[in-house]
């Protein structure tokens, strides 16, 4: 064996040279690694072995670029010169792929001139989900061997392909017995050199191209097929500017030169910045500084609901879904009826639902009229009626149900935790999750740790948010947690700006145009206006009292803030134009012309604000949980990062600090800037900087 470097090794097995990466904990292409297999393939090919295979140690193949090394300055080896030394190699090379071959781990291994996988494995270029194109001929590889179609697909939605489905679209050439990849590598390496297969080389197969040459409209198609999903992002777009290079361009590298000058537009725009900035955050987010990783967890095999309405039936559905038994217990059996024939519809109507699937994850599902059911349950979660006094009582009721060490959970989206838990002798297996609706569908998960919360409960928590596939954020007890206390900001200044003069479809657009999937109105009306709306109780104090009373109470009623045609498309309503001008006029001011821009700095400076004051009081670790939850839960797009970068895209504390100042200066206290925000400010920092 020779040592090549610190992260690669070459080996020889017979006439077949192996080049074993081992650089964990994914084989990103780093300096160090694209140095090894530089020199790996020199000696390789320089050796007498009649072939060369190119394997990955530990859990995956190359799984892309370093992301981390992106903006620096470049060292060692370039990945071109890698795949120029394997795709020019006079032996035939081999890539032996598992885990995942992603982004230029997939680039790589299509310059090799075969590819054996084992059927776990998964192949795909998902640069686009970091604002990124392949940068390393993937843009110009994929559709000459899967063909444009496929590459269109695949590149715009960053698809992992499995291994199977590899092998049909011509990405792999064999599957490798799952285990015995090796050796299937190597065998196969041996048939090639035996049966004197050619050198293939992907770059020079056009034949898959021929069928889109002179069809612009299969690029004009995709790009109206699929206009919703890629609003505001810029990189699916130039994603299919490449194929369409790869298609059009009289040479392989003049494909080449558009996706390198496309690349480098990308990687050093702010759309590039923010989404991996994003990649980052979320899996930072994971990392609690006072509960390693290595902190025990508590065994979760059953699991408890109380509540079977909307919110109680998603969340049960995330634990059938993981195979985890759920006991879900309602009040009256008509409503624990309606519960289940919920779930079952949602399970019948999602997307390639199988029958047996569906009958599987029911019967994970048991009813019950008895909260007694729980006293076997490792969590129980409630979902009952906002209300602190409920709560208690729930809780008072678990306390005296629950076998010891079962964590007694809270799905509260408000109240206090610490309040909830001190009616229970346990208050350390006392917690709040916080799912989002629907919660079968939200990936995000608050998990809000109260005062007495155990360790092992936050560990365990963390832990099963992965497992149901939700991504976690750790929260402390404040009103609203992180989201929803930073939505209020945004609601109170929307509401505030209606009554000014602006319609509540110019606030829609502009929070749309940002790229919000809609704003706070349209939202509104899709929930329902008259949602904790009591008719005999409205005073037409409001303008949603107005519209309550009016029969105006959302797109259910045909009518809300917008008028609604018959296919529920949305038009601005002269009826609501009317009520708020009258609210206006009656308060003895006129309404004024505000600008866009004002629509958009009072909706979004307000909320960084409240950032940095959940980042001073403690309730979030750190500013880019911040942006986790918001990308995650409410819709912020992740091409402007979350609320805490954009504040720092925007100029940083010292620009959030200085159009606080100047609102607060003329519309009161809502804008009172937070101390904290005041120190970085003062002392010339970024929100990224802060470190508790
Ligand atoms: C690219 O290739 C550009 C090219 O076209 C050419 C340019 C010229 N770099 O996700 P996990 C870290 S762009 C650096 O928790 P999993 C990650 O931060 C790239 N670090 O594991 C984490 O660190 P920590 C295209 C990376 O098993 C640890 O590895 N490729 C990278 O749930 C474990 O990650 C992609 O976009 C990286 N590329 O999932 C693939 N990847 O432990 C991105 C991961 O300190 N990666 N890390 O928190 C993934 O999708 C997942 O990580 C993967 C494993 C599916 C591989």
């Amino acid at each position: 064996m020779t040592e090549i470097n610190s992260v690669t090794t070459l080996t020889q097995d017979g006439d077949v040279a192996i080049v074993t990466l081992n650089s964990p904990p994914v084989n990103a292409l780093s300096a160090n690694v694209r140095d090894g297999l530089f020199e790996g393939f020199k000696q390789a090919i320089a050796s007498d072995a009649k072939a060369v295979v190119l394997i990955c140690d530990g859990r995956t193949f190359i799984a892309g670029a370093d992301i981390t090394e992106f903006g620096g300055a470049s060292k060692g080896a370039s990945l071109f010169d890698v795949q120029n030394m394997m795709e020019g190699s006079p032996k035939p090379v081999i890539a032996a792929i598992h885990g995942t071959a992603l982004g230029g781990g997939l680039e790589v291994a299509l310059c090799a001139h075969y590819r054996v996988a084992v059927p776990s494995a998964r192949l795909g270029l998902p640069e686009v989900n970091l604002g990124l194109l392949p940068g390393a001929g993937g843009t110009q590889r994929l559709p000459r061997i899967a063909g444009v179609e496929k590459a269109l697909e695949m590149m715009t939605s960053g698809r992992h392909a499995p291994a199977k489905e590899a092998l049909e679209m011509g990405l792999v050439d064999e599957l490798a017995p799952e285990g015995q990849l090796k050796e299937a590598a190597v065998a196969f390496a041996r048939k090639v050199v035996a049966e004197n297969k050619p050198l293939v080389k992907v770059r020079d197969n056009n034949s898959k191209l021929e069928a889109a040459k002179g069809h612009p409209e299969i690029f004009e198609n995709f790009r109206k097929a699929n206009a919703r999903k890629f609003r505001g992002f810029l990189a699916p777009e130039y994603n299919i500017r490449c194929i369409e290079a790869a298609v059009n361009s009289p040479s392989f590298d003049e494909g080449l030169n558009v996706e390198r000058k496309l690349f480098m537009e990308l990687m050093t725009g702010s759309q590039s910045a923010a989404q991996r900035y994003y990649f980052f955050a979320e899996r930072q987010a994971q990392k609690i500084p006072d509960v390693p990783d290595d902190t025990p967890t508590r065994a979760i095999n059953k699991v408890g609901i109380l509540g079977a309405g909307t919110m109680g039936g998603g969340i049960a559905m995330n634990f059938a879904n993981a195979g985890i038994p759920v006991t879900i217990v309602e009040l009256k059996q008509d409503a624990l009826d309606r519960g289940l024939a919920t779930i079952r519809k949602n399970y019948e109507r999602s997307r390639g639902a199988k029958p047996e699937e569906t009958e599987k994850r029911m019967s994970l599902l048991t009813g019950s009229l008895d909260m007694d059911d729980f006293k076997d349950c490792d969590l129980v979660i409630e979902a009952v009626f906002e209300r602190m006094d409920i709560k208690k009582d729930v809780f008072t009721k678990l306390d005296a149900i629950c076998k010891p060490g079962a964590i007694l959970a809270t799905n509260t989206s408000a109240l206090n935790i610490d309040e909830i838990a001190s009616v229970t002798k346990r208050p350390e297996d006392v917690i709040g999750l916080h799912f989002f609706s629907p919660a079968n569908v939200m990936k995000l998960l608050e998990v809000i740790r109260a005062d007495h919360t155990a360790k092992d409960v936050i560990a365990t928590s963390m832990k099963l948010a992965k497992k149901i596939g939700k991504i976690a954020v750790l929260a402390g007890v404040c009103p609203g947690f992180i989201g929803n206390r930073i939505l209020a900001q945004r609601q109170r200044e929307a509401q505030k700006l209606v009554f000014e003069g602006a319609m509540p479809w110019d606030v829609d657009r502009v929070l749309y145009d940002f790229g919000f999937p809609m704003g706070p109105f349209a939202m509104s009306d899709l929930a329902g206006l008259d949602i904790g709306w009591v008719k005999e109780k409205s005073k037409g104090e409001t303008i949603r009292d107005v519209l309550c009373e009016m029969d105006r109470r959302g797109q259910k009623t045909g009518a809300g803030y917008y008028d609604y045609d018959e296919n529920r498309n949305a038009k601005p309503s002269p009826v609501t134009e009317k009520i708020i001008n009258d609210f206006i006029v009656k308060s003895g001011r006129n309404p004024r012309k505000v600008s866009d821009e004002e629509i958009l700095e009072r909706c979004i400076y307000p909320m960084i604000n409240e950032g940095v004051k959940i980042l001073e009081e403690g309730k979030a670790i750190r500013p880019s949980d911040i942006d986790v939850v918001w990308v995650n839960g409410y819709g912020w797009p992740v091409y402007r990062g979350g609320p805490m970068f954009y504040g720092d895209l925007v100029g940083g504390p010292a620009k959030v600090l200085e159009k606080m100042k100047a609102f607060q200066a003329t519309m009161g206290d809502d804008f009172k800037p937070a101390a904290l925000l005041e120190q970085l400010a003062a002392e010339g920092k970024k929100f990224a900087d802060f470190k508790r």
